[in-house]
């Protein structure tokens, strides 16, 4: 029996090798939060969190070692942990910086779980890694941007790349997705998101229009939260239509659900709220016969989309390999969960040191 004995939460500000452009916004580089907890046998669990901004970086990181202090002592039980603590946080509410924080201890309790196991994690929940096909980023950057990006990913073997669109005009998202289709070849799954930049009515006539363009999915083209709207869209396009990336829990997930608004779902491991939380997701889109894939979180998610029923595609991010000592690989555009005990997450302490902020 293994007891949690401390909780160390460090920042980093890794810079992205491009820019990553949306159309609700840029991000240059990574805002991180480096999770450790320590156990009595001496056992370390790792994870990390990712912040969107620096703003939130420090907030944030403090939030997180405020709340570890409050678990200090206690087994190491991470799922027991998951209950106790988002009874704790019912007045405050656990979506936004809490949601963050409750996550970043929830994977790394799961972390150290594993790890006290000697399995990865999903051997020690059951399962066996698979390789998951993975798809690659391609920014808010222009018909030969776009184009240059989606060359290099097929030649690095990709199946599938979603690139940002929300152009002013409905014409250049088309002119984008044809030069990534002309530049990776004809059996490439095209993927775009719109990043909530759309009107649900500007998304029905867009997604009308890019109908004809055989692409794979459209991702989130109205606001995040506003699932009657996705689900008109939804109901009104032939193309699948995608979300989930910022569902807070599993209890948003539900209510989108019920709602109909996407045919297909995304899952972020922190926003979802930790290894506990995608396992109830896990469940819920597999009663519904939903494909599931991943949003950033590449060893994590590799790890849970092996054991995910209706596992779909990873999202491939290289945003914090610098930090790692053991990313993710992809070999012929798939991604495999390494077999090391834990979910895949090593410091390289010397990026660390350089990118501490
Ligand atoms: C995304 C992820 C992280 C930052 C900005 C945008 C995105 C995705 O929506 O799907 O990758
Ligand atoms: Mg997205």
């Amino acid at each position: 029996m293994h007891k949690i004995k401390s909780f160390t939460a460090r920042t980093v500000l890794v810079p992205l090798s491009t820019p990553h452009k949306t159309a609700s916004g840029e991000i240059q580089a990574s805002p991180l939060i480096l999770v450790d907890v320590l156990t009595d046998s001496g056992i370390t669990g790792h994870s990390i969190i990712f912040t969107y901004t620096p703003a939130a970086l420090k907030p944030c990181a403090e939030l997180l070692q405020n709340i570890g202090e409050l678990i200090c002592g206690e087994v190491l039980t991470p799922a027991e942990i998951e209950q106790q603590l988002s009874k704790r946080f019912r007045l405050l509410g656990t979506q936004g910086l809490v949601g963050m924080a409750l996550a970043g201890i929830d994977m790394a309790l799961w972390d150290a779980h594993a790890r006290g196991c000697n399995l990865s994690l999903v051997s020690m929940l059951g399962g066996t890694a698979k390789p998951i096909k993975a798809y690659a980023p391609i920014g808010y950057d222009g018909v030969q941007g776009c184009a240059n990006a989606a060359k290099q990913w097929a030649d690095e073997g990709f199946l599938g790349m979603k690139a940002k669109i929300g152009y002013p005009t409905v014409k250049e998202d088309i002119e984008v997705c044809q030069a990534i289709r002309k530049a990776a070849g004809s059996d490439v799954a095209i993927m775009v998101d719109y990043n909530q930049s759309l009107t649900p009515e500007e998304a029905r006539q867009r997604i009308s229009v890019l109908d004809a363009e055989g692409l794979t999915w459209v991702e989130e083209p109205t606001l995040a939260h506003d699932y009657i709207g996705h689900a008109a869209v939804t109901q009104a396009v032939q193309t699948p239509i995608q979300t989930g990336e910022n569902w807070w829990g599993t209890l948003d997930m539900s209510h989108a659900l019920d709602a109909d608004a996407s045919d297909l779902v995304m899952l972020d491991v922190m926003k979802i709220g930790g290894v506990t939380g995608w396992l109830r997701a896990a469940a819920a889109a597999h009663n519904r016969q939903r494909l599931v894939s991943s949003h950033l979180w590449p060893e994590v998610s590799a790890q849970l989309l092996s054991c995910t029923p209706t596992a779909h595609w990873l999202e491939y991010a290289d945003w914090w390999n610098p930090i790692l000592a053991n990313p993710v690989t992809v070999e012929h555009g798939y991604v495999t969960a390494g077999d090391e005990p834990g979910s895949g997450i090593n410091w390289n302490e010397k990026a660390v040191q350089q990118y501490a902020v």
